[in-house]
């Protein structure tokens, strides 16, 4: 066991002897429980299902945050219920969606993806044809870049933590990697660029740098073990681990290598950073390191004082996580929270502390650190140094209130 394991361990088995409690606040069974025979045990249970669905009693458990632009059904976004989720993935039913113009359904029978452009051989490929590359899978977080973006404006958002931060999700994305299909179709590797379309009524295409294409890029067919949901790109999607959600064209139908950035309305128009100098960022592609408090967090209420499990998500698209530092004292202390295993790249990591709240109103933050030592900023320094013109890339810390009632608030401190 290593030292920040044993003095975890340590630390949480001593705040729950000073708190009087067992784990997670549970009473002590008296002699009565636990009831002689639950009515489960009197008779048979139900059958089998070919698909399964959550527990009835989670049904409240849903996308979040549900918005299509006005005059639209389709073009908009859903968000994944992260105050609700526990460990590092998301289930796929919960990944949140982002659609320019809804969601195309596409028969894979009949999709076919075409690379072409500076290559020597054009080539195009149906689904059955992908399907027979050798394939990779990797654990990667997506986010879009508009993620959390309520937290530019002047007043703390009344929206829980999945309705603020919920534009990220974690996934096992398995494919071909993109750079097999690139050389099999000859690719000029002295060409700097390749347009990714999508085959969604909004043609939805970006200018994605070769070197991406050539390192990590993966033609997405399979997410967390069976065929892509139609909302997250079925049947095959770009996938580019780190960056803006954008990158990740969905219903992938072209890739075509071209000498220069395309200069599509998704990279122009949109998806640029306006600065408070008036200039715009463009191309602003890994998404920065980030973490969130998910439990407790706004619209929870604490069931008093004494030892609570603090949980949250933190990530990095430039990395791996090394570092989440938790404040329970508004800020003027901070102590590392244990990083639950596996720690891998440009995934979402969990973390976990106990913690022994005293019922006094405090505040609740977390701060992370990656591999290239960035250190996540206070809300107030991200938005000195970038002004709130911008809808993209916020990643400054969440604060939450715990009032003595035990109420858990957004707040900006
Ligand atoms: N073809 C296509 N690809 C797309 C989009 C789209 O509308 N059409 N939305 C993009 C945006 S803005 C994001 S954040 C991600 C969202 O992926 P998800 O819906 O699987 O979460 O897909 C990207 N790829
Ligand atoms: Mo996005």
């Amino acid at each position: 066991m290593d030292e920040s394991k044993r003095s975890f361990l340590k630390r949480a088995a001593g705040l729950l002897a000073a708190s009087g409690l067992v784990a997670g606040g549970a009473k002590r069974a008296d002699a009565v429980e636990p009831p002689d025979v639950a009515p489960s045990m009197k008779a048979p249970g139900a059958g089998m299902s070919e698909y399964g669905s959550p527990a009835k009693y989670e049904v409240k458990v849903t996308r979040t945050g549900i918005r299509s632009q006005p005059g639209t059904t389709g073009s908009g976004a859903s968000r994944a219920p992260l105050e609700s989720l526990d460990g590092m993935l998301t289930p796929s039913g919960l990944h949140f969606e982002r659609h320019h113009s809804g969601v195309p359904d596409i028969d894979p029978a009949t999709h076919r993806l075409l690379i072409h452009g500076l290559v020597k051989r054009p080539l195009i490929f149906s689904v059955n044809a992908l399907l027979r590359y050798p394939m990779v899978s990797r654990i990667h977080f997506l986010e879009c870049s508009g993620n959390s973006q309520v937290l530019y404006q002047p007043a703390p958002p009344n929206l829980t933590a999945g309705q603020t931060h919920g534009l990220v999700s974690c996934s096992e994305w398995t494919g071909v990697p993109l750079r097999l299909l690139l050389e099999e179709a000859g690719v000029d590797r002295g060409a700097p660029w390749i347009l990714a379309e999508g085959a969604d009524a909004a043609a939805m295409s970006r200018s994605i740098p070769m070197a991406k294409a050539m390192d990590d890029a993966i033609l997405a067919l399979f997410q967390n073990g069976e065929r892509l949901r139609p909302e997250n790109g079925y049947p095959v999607r770009l996938f580019l681990p780190g960056w803006e959600g954008n990158m990740s064209v969905k219903w992938l139908r072209r890739l075509k290598v071209v000498s220069a950035p395309i200069m599509t309305k998704d990279e122009t128009s949109r998806y640029t950073d306006l600065q408070s100098d008036g200039k715009s960022l463009m191309f602003t592609y890994p998404m920065e390191v980030k973490s969130v408090i998910t439990r407790p967090s706004h619209g929870m209420t604490l069931a008093g004082a004494g030892l609570h499990q603090i949980s949250g998500i933190a990530w990095s698209g430039n990395g791996t996580i090394t570092k989440v530092e938790v404040s329970t004292d508004s800020g003027r202390t901070w102590v590392d929270a244990p990083l639950v295993a596996p720690v891998l790249p440009r995934a979402l990591t969990r973390f976990r502390l106990p913690w022994k709240w005293d019922g006094a109103a405090t505040v609740l933050k977390s701060r992370a650190t990656d591999d290239t030592g960035a250190v996540q900023p206070e809300r107030a320094k991200f938005i000195a140094e970038h002004g709130n013109n911008a809808v993209f890339h916020f990643h400054g810390i969440q604060a939450w209130s715990v009032a003595t009632s035990g109420e858990v608030k957004h707040v900006y401190a």
